[in-house]
């Protein structure tokens, strides 16, 4: 079976593009976070979509199992195989090219295996801007940001991956190809099937191209880093420069002191332009189309009024591109560092803005409680209410034995608190192998058996990414 399955795989690729010795497989085996590794029969590099739908066919008449896999970026094992070494994953890195830039339409056409970073950058040399920004951007890829439902750092002003997304092309788990590749901002046509790919991490189709919203690129951005020191006054800060700023705001970021102080410790070269390690950190962007001297003076304002009213204690304005980077480096390189110290207990939650002082000071003292020392690492898109609220072991306690003894009663203590402000349990990191087993108290049994219906309706056989987000 397993020979006679490569054998057939033959017949659509190049036999360089169906790797299965052990070293090649390899790299495709262990997600980022190191946190799974699991095995395949094979991984194959298909060049277009009919080669997708053509392997596709293969495993739907051999009921082989097929993990899709971009740049196994991702935080919830879904790009990982089972360890049975039965499955075959299906990297789409080779499908990288970019159809069409449409400059009336302000939309772009690509594949699935294009880079982020990749498709920022040619988009920007349209003068267009392409919103989706997050800290793997140089490695993610645009199928695995729609299978995800990515969000990042542009959210508050843009929306997340779906909200950018205006076509697809899908091959389904039969290996038939949907063409859905139109830039249409209005279609009523039924049920928007484009919307039921987002975000399913692989489990109802393979994404094999999409048609993006761009925007017209800004001229003119400023980035602060102010202090605050609690909740409530940033919660406060957000809602003065919604209203101050309206659509110029376009980046709210926090950082609080435990985050930045392990950023300090693996990352010296970043230290906090703020003085004297304040509680929070926030870093603020705004973004227009018109001039330089415009966006900083309305800045300024803004900042005069959050001293006056005392919501802020510090603030440093970047003076040029290479410091307001810096910022977002201090922002973005918080999950290293978490990575350098040790296997952290993530929780990527959202929470309501007008709970979120209650849900931070309700689940901190709690954990504290339960676990003296403990460190919580909690960092995030503040504008989207989306909290890293992430967990470490105390000083000088082993991250193995801690986790191994507390991850499940540390996770459900959370949740817990997540379900009493009316959270979500995953913000924008999605499901995946990770929080199967959560998924139905949290959604609820309805919600939880439709899915299940849909799961079954396109893929009965179960062999598109089995036993993620939902188990049949
Ligand atoms: P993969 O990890 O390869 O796959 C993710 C899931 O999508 C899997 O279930 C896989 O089966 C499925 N999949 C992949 N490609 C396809 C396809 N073509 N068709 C169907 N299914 C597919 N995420 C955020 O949302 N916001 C952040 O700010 C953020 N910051 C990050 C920072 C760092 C340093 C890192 C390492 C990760 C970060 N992430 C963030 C998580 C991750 O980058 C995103 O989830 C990203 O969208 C995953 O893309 P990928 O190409 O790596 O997908
Ligand atoms: C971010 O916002 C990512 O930097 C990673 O979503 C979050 O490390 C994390 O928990
Ligand atoms: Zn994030």
């Amino acid at each position: 079976m397993k020979s006679g399955l490569l054998s057939q795989l033959e017949s659509v690729l190049n036999k360089k593009y169906i790797l299965s010795d052990d070293e090649s497989k390899a790299p495709y085996l262990t997600d980022w976070r190191k946190r799974y590794t699991g095995k395949a029969l094979a991984v194959v590099l298909p060049a277009n979509a009919n080669e997708v739908a053509q392997i596709m066919k293969i495993c739907a008449a051999t009921s082989t199992a097929v993990i899709p896999q971009g740049g196994h970026t991702g935080f919830c094992g879904g790009a990982t195989p089972d360890s049975s070494g039965n499955q075959i994953i299906i990297n789409l890195k080779r499908m990288n090219q970019v159809r069409e830039i449409d400059i009336a339409n302000q939309t772009i056409s690509l594949e699935a295996g294009c880079i982020l970073q990749v498709v920022q950058e040619k988009a920007a040399e349209q003068g267009f801007l392409f919103p989706l920004s997050l800290g793997a951007e140089g490695s993610c890829m645009i199928g695995g940001n729609l299978a995800t439902n990515a969000g990042g750092t542009n959210v508050l002003r843009y929306g997340n991956t779906r909200d950018l997304c205006l076509g697809l092309e899908v091959v389904t788990a039969q290996g038939e190809i949907w063409n859905g590749m139109k830039g249409l901002r209005k279609d009523n046509t039924g049920y928007d099937l484009r919307d039921l790919f987002v975000g399913s991490e692989g489990t109802l189709g393979i994404i094999t191209a999409a048609v993006m919203k761009l925007y017209p690129l800004p001229i003119s951005q400023w980035t602060t880093l102010v202090a605050t020191q609690d909740i409530a006054s940033t919660i406060a800060l957000l809602n003065l420069f919604q209203k101050r700023a309206t659509s110029l705001l376009t980046g709210f970021e926090m950082m609080t002191s435990e985050s930045l102080a392990l950023n300090q410790k693996h990352f010296p070269h970043m230290a906090n332009p703020l003085q004297g390690n304040p509680p929070n950190t926030i870093l603020i962007e705004l973004s227009d189309h018109e001039s330089e001297e415009h966006v900083k003076q309305l800045l300024e304002t803004i900042l005069e009024e959050a001293f006056e009213s005392g919501l802020i204690s510090d603030a440093v304005i970047a003076t040029n591109l290479s410091q307001a980077n810096s910022f977002w480096q201090m922002r973005e390189h918080i999950t290293l560092a978490q990575a350098e110290e040790g296997a952290n207990l993530k929780h990527d939650i959202t929470i309501p803005l007008s709970a979120l002082d209650d849900f931070i000071s309700q689940t901190d003292a709690l954990l504290r409680a339960r676990y003296p020392g403990v460190r919580i690492i909690n960092f995030g898109h503040l504008g989207d209410g989306n909290l890293h609220y992430n967990i470490a072991p105390p000083p000088g306690i082993d991250f193995k034995a801690f986790n191994l003894a507390n991850e499940k009663p540390v996770h459900e203590l959370v949740y817990a608190q997540v379900e009493r402000c009316k959270g979500s349990i995953s913000a924008e990191h999605g499901v995946g192998q990770l929080k199967l087993d959560g998924l139905r108290a949290h959604k609820g049994e309805v919600a939880h058996d439709l899915m299940k219906a849909i799961k079954k309706a396109l893929d009965p056989q179960n062999i598109l990414n089995p036993h993620k987000v939902v188990s049949i």
